[in-house]
């Protein structure tokens, strides 16, 4: 315990220096600006991207999801507050290649085509929406851009405060401590008990985000999708289902036009090359192939893998449970076909 504490307290420190909320100034620009359309942004469209878009444009495009699902009425969140909470979670993503606020934003993106053009609104009460929403955007907060193995190696003072699912702990500490700090809390119109709800539904969404949990809830799933279960009213069955969209709009680059899928692919790589790169180098350890540089000309193979033990399982179980989110498991099953070949040149 003395031991936990010390390491909240070099976590609290090295988040210190690091964290900011978004400044008055960009804050009162943001509120000045027009939103552009949804249609503007592709908003509704499971190709959605973000290349083309700036900074500025990014914000606006996640003001224009929140105002698309009715949130910023239905909760009474102030909008000066929703604009400045948009720009400190922004500000609390790192400038790493993959896990990023790029990244974030795609995540909220497909969650909100899930809901819309995937027709799964009707099974979600507002609260839900905005606590799926708000996980998406927050689910990777402060990514080093290493994974949970390289905290234990490491020993990092946020393994030794969470020892399993160590960074998405991280993820949802840093998700509360913006929106407990002032001016910055959204759900501040919110009833005690909404506010409860809403906060252990974002808990439990970004927890869920852990790719062993995934595993885990993927075989409860199967096992009620099985047993012909349309009823997913109860907390349980949402909890379940909830954590499966998350993991499904967490891993969506995978079902991206291929020339989208094929640059995010390498911005993957490129992170998991770097923490092979830390790994060599502080630990004198041999990286597992996905990290290891010498050993690119394995990534169509690994993307193959990755695309058939992880996501068209996942995009097929839900397709066939929510027929309107195909495109996820089509676009996965196309990229696949061109892995497949890059694989077979190698
Ligand atoms: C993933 C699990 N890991 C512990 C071992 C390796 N695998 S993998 O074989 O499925 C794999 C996945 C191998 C290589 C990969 O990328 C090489 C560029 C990937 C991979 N992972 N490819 C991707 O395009 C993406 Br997106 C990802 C997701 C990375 C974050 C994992 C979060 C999963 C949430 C459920
Ligand atoms: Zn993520």
């Amino acid at each position: 315990n003395a031991c936990k504490l010390m390491a909240k307290q070099k976590v609290a420190l090295e988040c210190l220096s690091y964290h900011a909320t978004a400044s008055n100034d960009a804050t009162e620009k943001l509120i000045k600006e027009d939103i552009p359309s949804a249609e503007t942004y592709n908003l509704y469209s499971f190709t959605f991207i973000d290349f083309e878009l700036s900074d500025d444009d990014t914000c606006k495009a996640t003001i224009r999801m929140f105002l698309e699902c009715n949130l910023v009425q239905q909760f009474h969140i102030p909008y000066e507050v929703l604009c400045r909470w948009i720009l400190s979670v922004k500000k609390n993503y790192r400038p790493v290649k993959y896990h990023n606020w790029r990244h974030a934003l795609n995540v909220a993106q497909t969650m909100f085509a899930m809901f819309k053009t995937g027709k799964m609104e009707r099974f979600m009460s507002d609260l839900e929406m905005l606590g799926l929403l708000v996980a998406c955007l927050c689910h990777d907060l402060d990514h080093r851009g290493t994974n949970n193995a390289f905290q234990t190696k490491t020993e990092s003072p946020l393994a030794i405060l969470y020892s399993t699912s160590t960074m998405e702990h991280h993820h949802f500490d840093q998700c509360v401590m913006i929106l407990n700090t002032d001016s910055n809390n959204i759900f501040q119109a919110l009833s005690t008990e909404d506010y409860r709800r809403v906060m252990k539904l974002v808990e439990t969404a970004i927890l869920s985000t852990d790719l062993a949990m995934y595993f885990k809830k993927r075989n409860k799933f199967l096992e009620l999708i099985e047993n012909g279960e349309f009823d997913w009213q109860s907390d349980d069955k949402k909890d379940l289902l909830s954590g499966m969209m998350m993991t499904a709009c967490d891993v969506s680059a995978i079902a991206k036009p291929w020339e989208v899928q094929h640059r995010v692919a390498k911005l993957v790589a490129d992170e998991f090359f770097d923490q092979g790169d830390m790994e060599k180098m502080q630990l004198k350890e041999q990286p597992i192939a996905m990290m290891d540089r010498e050993r690119k000309d394995e990534l169509p193979q690994m993307q193959v893998g990755f695309i058939d033990v992880i996501c068209l399982p996942l995009y097929r179980v839900l397709s066939e449970t929510f027929p309107w989110v195909k495109p996820l498991y089509q676009g996965t099953l196309e990229n696949r076909k061109h892995w497949q070949d890059l694989a077979e040149k190698v």
